[in-house]
């Protein structure tokens, strides 16, 4: 017998009630990181600035000339492509914000024990590849296929399985065309860089990130629901370790406050001065479009419409909104929600699952606001 790895029915771990981050915790969130909030002001995210989020190791691949793409399973033309051959295909770029589905774990209670994000695992960026449904065409889908199964080139282990890090879509959604899913080879104009899927990956606008497989090595269509670790034991919505639960699909709205002023170093409380602050952000939804933005300063009794800027056809990216706000002497709680063209909102209170997926609670930004003049 070998050594084991963890309990293969054992249920993802939560915290204890006054249990603080730990260091396994601490170990994934010095590894993956979030957005710095401060970089909301940018349209597109510069890459390293880009929340990372790797379950494994990133693949080591010095020679992108070499990887190749394969196509199999359920068609009548299996396909080997490298990236040449991809970029034969007709090229589509998209504007697509990408977001985490733990983003906000780390703020329930109990907390599931996993990466601890507060507010912070976005991004957006344009990704530039092939048409997924162009690639399943040419190889041609025979009858009888349900699923398409996506397997990236990293290996690990995870609560005693060890895995191709490997996730599956219907064939309905693979191939649907809206949104249209992506095999991308460039991120911001640029190759992808090793943490982001160098060569290849997956982009499925409107989904949370696990949907978008890093380091592409295989599409396979199954003629039976795909059963994988990643898509029926991880990445469900479950109060408890027995239910099936529901999948983790469409990212839920979310809106984010650009922090104004500027920061207390531990606290990371905002400094403002009285007088107008103008407070402005993002908002997004992979449901349906953003339709509102507010803001509240009265810890939520009471809500400011902002200025939501035009979408310029970026359907599955991020949408800037603005509000100036007249900052008085002492204390204040900013909170912000969003909601969308289906009535979806942010709750003011969480509800629990034990994977802490698919949280979108309105974020809380507590504000100073000094009646003093800056030091010299
Ligand atoms: N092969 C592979 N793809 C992956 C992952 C991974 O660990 N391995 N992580 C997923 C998760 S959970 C997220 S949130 C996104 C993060 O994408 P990013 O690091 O480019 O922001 O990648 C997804 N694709
Ligand atoms: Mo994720």
């Amino acid at each position: 017998m070998g050594h084991r790895l963890g309990d293969v029915s054992a249920p993802a771990r939560l915290a204890a009630p006054d249990e603080g981050i730990g260091p396994d915790e601490l170990a994934l969130a010095t590894r993956n990181h979030g957005l710095p909030l401060e970089a909301l002001r940018h349209d597109l995210t510069p890459p390293g600035l880009h929340y990372v989020l790797t379950h494994y190791d990133i693949p080591y691949i010095p020679d992108a000339t070499a990887w190749q793409l394969t196509l199999g399973g359920l068609v009548r033309r299996p396909l080997r492509l490298d990236l040449a051959g991809l970029r034969a295909f007709p090229q589509v770029t998209t504007r697509v914000t990408l977001e985490c589905a733990g983003n906000g774990r780390a703020l329930l209670t109990p907390r599931p024990v996993s990466q601890p994000w507060l507010v912070e695992a976005v991004g957006t960026a344009e990704w530039t590849g092939v048409p997924l449904r162009l690639l399943l065409a040419e190889a041609g889908i025979e009858p009888g296929a349900v699923d398409v199964v996506f397997t990236g080139a990293d290996h690990g282990v995870e609560r005693g399985v060890e895995q191709d890090y490997q996730r599956s879509l219907s064939v309905e959604d693979a191939t649907g065309g809206e949104p249209e899913v992506l095999v991308a080879y460039a991120m911001n104009g640029a190759p992808l860089p090793p943490q982001h899927g160098h060569p290849l990956r997956l982009v499925v606008p409107g989904w949370y990130g696990m949907a978008h497989v890093k380091w592409l090595r295989d599409v396979s269509v199954v003629d039976e629901p795909f059963t994988g670790f990643q898509q029926t034991v991880a990445y469900r919505l479950r109060e408890r370790p027995e239910d099936p639960g529901e999948p983790v699909t469409r990212i839920a709205p979310r809106a984010l406050l650009l922090p104004p002023g500027f920061p207390d170093f531990m606290s990371r409380t905002r400094v403002v001065r009285p007088g107008e602050v103008p407070l402005e952000g993002r908002a997004w939804s992979g449901r349906a479009p953003v339709t509102r933005v507010e803001v509240s300063a009265d810890a939520g009794h009471t809500w400011h419409e902002t200025v939501l800027e035009p979408d310029d056809g970026h359907r599955w990216a991020w949408r800037r909104w603005r509000l100036a706000w007249t900052a008085t002497p002492g204390e204040h709680l900013l909170s912000v929600r969003a909601t969308d063209a289906e009535g979806h909102s942010q709750p003011l209170d969480q509800s629990w699952n034990r994977g802490g997926f698919a949280g979108n609670l309105v974020q809380r930004v507590p504000v100073l606001c000094l009646d003093v003049d800056a030091p010299a």
